[in-house]
């Protein structure tokens, strides 16, 4: 007799939790979280508000991280605690191409989908990558744009982001490649210079670029942080018109660079699409709609219809358009933008 009530009680309490954790379930919102490289970073805030809002009009929650440094490491620490958070999804903009992999990888097997936007994780580590722009036509655009500033000879530096970006290497590579054209045969890339994102150390290593290189023509930095640096230098010292800079900057932070003539032009694309896009793909592939590989298709919204397509690093990838470039004929119109 008192075996079955023990039993009885047993069943109850085991039903009674069931129906709890189906409350709490049905209760809870999906959470997608987001990853950035640092705090501190007014693109990294577009990017992340875009994913915001493609999470929330999906009828989701959304979790926006980043750590104060640039590191991998820092990053490493988060994605822990999004998995012990039992997230849905993780999107990385990644610090480092490699060092991510076996957190991904533990996020993989806690059955949680990560992808990768903006600077990619390698493809052992994501089901897929958002890019914002072909990386073959930033980095020789952008020399394209220095040899045009520097009148097709002299001396050319480039300020980067940290040594371990994955995007900026991947661009700075592409740089390289195409001053292996004979047409570049009088201009001298003399140093990559690294500001880490962050504004003060980026000053600094424009500072330390001008005293080494007193010739030098023209910065280029394919960082947002780095070219509103490089810009802030420049005007500061009264250089416009003999040091040019260029690379890949907001407008709402160069255009006082545009306008004065410190940067001619500079180019980029709208950070609050990639953020919105990667909130599109995450949840697309979190729902089992596609799995990421190549032909995959699936539609972003107010952006419209996207195919997964093969990326340069042995991966897939979602492109999400060519960048723009900004001059001062319409900096004005889209200084208020982004
Ligand atoms: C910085 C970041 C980001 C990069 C832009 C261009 O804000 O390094 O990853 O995409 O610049």
């Amino acid at each position: 007799m008192k075996k079955r009530v023990l039993l009885m009680s047993i069943i109850i309490v085991m039903i009674a939790a069931t129906l709890f954790a189906a409350g709490v379930q049905e209760g809870a919102k999906e959470r997608h979280a987001f990853v950035f490289k640092n705090t501190g970073n007014p693109y990294g805030e577009k990017q992340m508000s875009g994913f915001e809002d493609g999470i929330v009009e999906q009828g989701f929650e959304a979790i926006l991280r980043a750590p104060d440094l640039p590191t991998a490491e820092a990053q490493i620490q988060i994605i822990e605690q999004l998995i012990s958070q039992n997230v849905t999804s993780i999107t990385i903009t990644g610090n480092d191409f490699d060092a991510l992999e076996p957190v991904m990888k533990n996020a993989m097997a806690a059955g949680i989908t990560v992808l990768s936007a903006d600077s990619a994780v390698n493809p052992a580590s994501r089901k897929t990558h958002i890019n914002q722009a072909d990386s073959e036509m930033i980095g020789r655009t952008l020399i394209r744009a220095a040899f045009d500033m520097a009148g097709g000879s002299g001396q050319i530096a480039i300020l980067s982001a940290t040594s371990q970006a994955s995007n900026q290497n991947l661009w700075i590579e592409w740089m390289k490649k195409e001053l292996e054209d004979p047409k570049y045969k009088n201009i001298q890339l003399v140093r990559v210079a690294y500001g880490d994102d962050l504004r003060d150390k980026s000053v600094a290593e424009t500072e330390a670029l001008l005293r080494t290189y007193p010739n030098l023509k023209v910065i280029i930095a394919p960082t947002t942080v780095g070219i509103a640096a490089a810009g802030k230098v420049i005007t500061d010292k009264n250089l416009q018109g003999k040091v040019f800079i260029t690379g890949l900057g907001l407008p709402s932070e160069m255009a006082e660079y545009i306008e004065n003539g410190a940067c001619p032009y500079m180019f980029l694309w709208n950070p609050i699409d990639v953020g919105y896009l990667s909130a599109y793909a995450a949840t697309a592939v979190a729902s089992g709609k596609i799995t990421g590989k190549v032909g995959d298709k699936f539609s972003a919204g107010r952006l419209g219809e996207f195919v997964v397509t093969q990326a340069s690093d042995g991966g897939t990838e979602v492109l999400l358009g060519p960048p723009f470039r900004f001059d001062p004929s319409n900096i004005a119109e889209w200084k208020t933008v982004y």
